[in-house]
């Protein structure tokens, strides 16, 4: 799913951040597990830590999936310059 909609749009083809969840949101489930959030970055070759420590900072409430609206908080959030520069290249141009 996730490479059909790259391969429609690409990553910075995406319109909104509703088009990226659901696109990373393999199982349609209505949240990302951490299964699918690394399956998301995994392409960038980031370490185990680098994307669990991604992952624990989106799972604002710590129940270990990424609901939509801690998706949106964790992309609009504050962000180190690295992280940042991650979240863009994997979630595309969202300003
Ligand atoms: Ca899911
Ligand atoms: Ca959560």
């Amino acid at each position: 799913m996730l490479r059909k909609a790259l391969a429609k749009q690409g990553v910075h083809g995406m319109v909104s951040l509703r088009d990226a969840f659901d696109a990373y949101d393999t199982d349609d489930s209505g949240d990302l597990d951490f299964e699918e959030f690394a399956a998301a970055l995994m392409q960038y070759k980031l370490t185990s830590s680098e994307i669990r420590s991604l992952f624990m900072r989106f799972d604002q409430d710590g129940n270990g999936q990424i609901e939509y609206d801690e998706f949106v908080e964790g992309i609009r959030g504050e962000l180190t310059p690295k992280r940042r520069t991650i979240i863009s290249n994997v979630f595309g141009e969202y300003s």
